[in-house]
């Protein structure tokens, strides 16, 4: 929590004191071909090369289910593109992971 706060001291106070007024935008939803991706509550995210082409692809657990979702990336790192999910499954069946 120490360093939390820290860090947020010099993120905020470094650019005043430098005379530099800090901006922030506000959050940005992830489309999935052009529409929001929605898992309900609690999604987690986390961004990983799943197929090794070099570019990160967006896996997401989400809480009502348990199950994991991997959206492939088609487009750039600085500019993801994503078009469809499926669940990581095992030996055909979907990967559930306990949840509630
Ligand atoms: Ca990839």
């Amino acid at each position: 929590m120490q360093k939390l706060f820290v860090l947020a001291a010099v993120v905020l106070f470094v650019p005043l004191a430098l005379g530099v007024t800090p901006r922030f935008t506000g959050p940005e939803l992830i489309n999935d071909n052009g529409t929001p991706i929605d898992v309900g509550y609690y999604g987690a995210p986390t961004m990983y090369d799943w197929n090794q082409d070099s570019t990160k692809d967006l896996i997401l657990g989400q809480y009502d289910s348990g199950k994991i979702r991997l959206y492939l990336n088609q487009g750039p790192d600085t500019a993801p593109a994503f078009n469809g999910y499926t669940f990581f499954q095992s030996g055909g069946v979907d990967v559930t992971l306990p949840y509630g």
